[in-house]
């Protein structure tokens, strides 16, 4: 077996792809030469700003799950290969926090980070993302706050975590592997987390659930793969209204709202067939829309984000590129079938670049 170096077949695709589509970008021969020393000698390369920059909006651009693709070109890079230490790495996630939230304005960004070394070490936000709610496991087995991060609130408190409140909403800590380094455990500062409170167009008594919800999904815990390099590398668009309302509030596993909503709406709930959980799950939808909209911070609801989707598809089939989708992940959790990206196919390839699992995590 030879040295652990990156895969170059992957870094040749991807300097060709670059050249394609930056045909002013200089000689792909010379760049390709140059990397294949770099690889040689050292097992790994570096990527050129725009090589980056290109890189991380093209692995959008064939995220396959995400209906928000319309707006790949407009991603914001900020390229921080160089930090090392978890103090400046939790700094420019805090960083990356107030300018994507941008005081509601929401802007696309990715914060990329030191890719790992060839032989897959380097560094790890343990966090799924920059804000979630804590979850707290009583004796029992009962969940206070979100169930889907109970795992990781022990986690935290394992670590010397004593944050929060025990309420329903307790923001956690970022939790930062860097190689050489005990993890770091640190707040998020409470004025970088723009959170919205949930109130319903007609229902006054929605307020006094005390739902509320951060403004910013930053996926933390993906690769951004590109060219054979992989990078730990936060980013964040904006939210679709479902995935709050239709999933974090919704789910069983997680807040499980429907049936207490059904009992304030006085809906019979008695019987399946009275359609008690859909009429709950369109108001905690309505409300979620609602209450973003009110607050100025960016959101989209599921129709008109369809209508965008499909109008990408036809703008990339006129660059005469495939967009790889996946189906499941693109049809909205709530009325699939009155969108009208529900009665298609998609093409199912998985192109490089693109944001991957980390195999670290299994996320
Ligand atoms: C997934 C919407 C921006 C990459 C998703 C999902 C939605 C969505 C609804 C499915 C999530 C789920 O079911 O849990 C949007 C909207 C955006 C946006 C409205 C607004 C601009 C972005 C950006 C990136 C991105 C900026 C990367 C640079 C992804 C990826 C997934 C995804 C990788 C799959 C996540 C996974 O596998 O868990 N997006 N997105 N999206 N999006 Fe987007
Ligand atoms: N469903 C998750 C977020 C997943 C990604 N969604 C986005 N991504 N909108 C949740 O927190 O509910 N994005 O980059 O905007």
């Amino acid at each position: 077996a030879g040295p652990v170096e990156v895969d170059l077949g992957e870094a040749e695709d991807f300097l060709r792809l670059f050249h394609t589509e930056h045909p002013g970008a200089g000689d792909l021969q010379a760049r390709w030469s140059e990397v294949r020393v770099a690889v040689a000698r050292t097992g790994t390369y570096t990527h050129t700003p725009e090589e980056l920059r290109f890189g991380a909006k093209v692995a959008w651009r064939n995220s396959s799950r995400c209906i928000g693709r319309l707006y790949w070109n407009n991603l914001q890079v900020r390229d921080h290969r160089t930090l090392y230490t978890p103090a400046a790495v939790h700094e420019a996630l805090v960083e990356h926090l107030r300018l994507g939230t941008n005081g509601g304005a929401i802007r696309p960004t990715v914060t990329v980070l030191p890719p790992l070394t060839p032989d897959g070490r380097g560094i790890r936000v343990r966090n799924e993302q920059l804000v979630r709610y804590a979850g707290w496991r009583d004796p029992e087995g009962a969940v206070l706050g979100d169930p889907g991060q109970a795992g990781f609130t022990a986690m935290a408190r394992g670590l010397g975590w004593r944050g929060g409140t025990g309420g329903q909403f307790d923001v956690l800590p970022l939790v930062i592997d860097v190689p050489g380094y005990q993890p770091w455990v640190a707040e998020v500062p409470p004025d970088a987390v723009l959170e919205v409170r949930i109130t319903h167009p007609e229902l006054p008594w929605f307020a006094d659930l005390g739902m509320r919800w951060h403004a910013v999904p930053v996926i933390s815990n993906m690769l951004l793969g590109i060219g054979g390099l992989r990078y730990p590398a936060p980013f964040n668009g904006w939210y679709m209204g479902t995935e709050i309302g239709a999933r974090n509030f919704s789910d069983e596993d997680r807040y499980n709202l429907i049936p207490e909503v059904a009992k304030l709406l006085g809906l019979d709930t008695s019987r399946e067939d009275t359609l008690w959980r859909d009429r709950a799950l369109l108001e905690l939808n309505r409300a979620v829309l609602h209450s973003f909209a009110e607050a100025g911070v960016t959101i989209t609801d599921h129709h008109t984000e369809s209508r965008r989707f499909l109008l990408h598809l036809r703008k990339e089939e006129r660059a005469g590129r495939i967009v790889p989708s996946d189906w499941s992940w693109i049809v909205p959790p709530m009325s699939g079938g009155i969108t009208p990206v529900y009665h298609r196919y998609y093409d199912e390839a998985d192109l490089m670049p693109n944001y991957l699992p980390d195999p670290r995590t299994g996320a």
